[in-house]
């Protein structure tokens, strides 16, 4: 693991280096306090760390509240190493952020003994930012097309319309359904369905840009989110969609396999809520259903222009 240590006594950081070297330590050195902060800013800076409280330029107590104001995802171990030896001094350090405190002159074994408890910190953090992410995903996608899952598709799309409302900009939602997809299932297999449902998803992989986004609301229903900026025509995405989806075949164990999709499109420019944007796709789907599938509806009139009048 690697140490960055903050210290301008040129004996005392020869010593520290030496003892955290030995002890299977990579150490990195910085000299005063602002070329410490420019370390510790970097994004693969250590994250043990140990700061002399005296330096010059900016002192180790001031780092270290920089340090804690950053908010990192990563948190890091501070050790403040100080010649003050007054309780008051060392309830300060504390205060201020670090995690433990060493008096110099140090103590090589205490030295090794206290940067062992750090590394241990350091790695336990680790494994519960690991574990925290690993639940987050979880909580999030579908674990058979690791597409956004309903719950996480479903928020993205009221976060987005607050943001198109207070933009004033529009925003398009394609509820995407796949067609007689239960003759799939009744005709090769519930595995082979989920192959499909997998295949479909790479397509959304690879049709959407990286502002859209699409999660699997449901069984076979899937719905796509896209910004619309004032002035633009949202339909050629779902249409290309549409397209892409009915003209390529999806390699399953049953042999490759065409589908199609039928998608209902609303669009909204503000005011709106989710389930009246909802509501209206849906509607749009059952058009496009009923219309003959594999195609695209849309909910609300074309302006001259071909621009989709939006629902408000
Ligand atoms: P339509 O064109 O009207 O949409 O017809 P459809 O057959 O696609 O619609 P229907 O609602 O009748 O059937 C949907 C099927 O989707 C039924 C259900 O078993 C299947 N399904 C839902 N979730 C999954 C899944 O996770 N895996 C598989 N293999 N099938 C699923
Ligand atoms: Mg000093
Ligand atoms: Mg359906
Ligand atoms: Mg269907």
């Amino acid at each position: 693991m690697r140490v960055l240590i903050a210290e301008d006594d040129l004996t005392s950081r020869i010593a520290l280096a030496g003892v955290l070297r030995k002890n299977g330590y990579e150490v990195v050195e910085t000299v005063n306090g602002s070329e410490a902060w420019k370390a510790l800013q970097q994004p693969d800076a250590p994250r043990l760390v140990i700061l002399d409280w005296e330096m010059p330029e900016i002192d180790g107590l001031e780092v270290l509240r920089r340090i804690r104001s950053l908010h990192p995802d990563q948190p890091f171990y501070i050790i403040l190493l100080t010649s003050k030896e007054d309780k008051a001094d060392v309830i300060i350090g504390l205060d201020a952020g670090a995690n433990d405190y060493l008096v110099k002159p140090f103590n090589a074994g205490e030295l090794r003994a206290r940067v062992e408890v750090g590394r241990r910190m350091v790695e336990m953090q680790d494994a519960l930012i690991d574990t925290n992410n690993k639940l987050a995903y979880l909580a999030t996608h579908d674990p058979l097309t690791g597409m956004l899952n309903r719950r996480a598709i479903l928020d993205h799309l009221h976060k987005e319309l607050a943001r198109v409302g207070r933009q004033n900009t529009a925003l398009a939602v394609g509820m995407c359904d796949i067609d007689h997809f239960k003759h799939i299932n009744d005709t090769y297999g519930h595995q082979t369905g989920d192959e499909i449902l997998c295949g479909l998803a790479q397509i959304f992989k690879a049709e959407i840009r990286e502002y859209d986004s699409a999660g699997r609301i449901g069984g076979e229903e899937f719905l796509l989110i896209t910004p619309v900026p004032t002035g633009t025509d949202c339909m050629p995405l779902f249409e290309r969609l549409c397209q892409q989806v009915a003209g390529n075949q999806i390699v399953t164990k049953s042999g490759e396999l065409s589908i199609s999709l039928s998608i209902g499109v609303a669009c909204t420019v503000s005011g709106g809520t989710v389930d009246e944007l909802l509501e209206a796709a849906d509607k749009a789907l059952y058009q496009a259903k009923s219309e003959g599938r594999n195609r695209v509806a849309q909910h609300g009139e074309f302006l001259p222009e071909g621009v989709l009048q939006c629902v408000s």
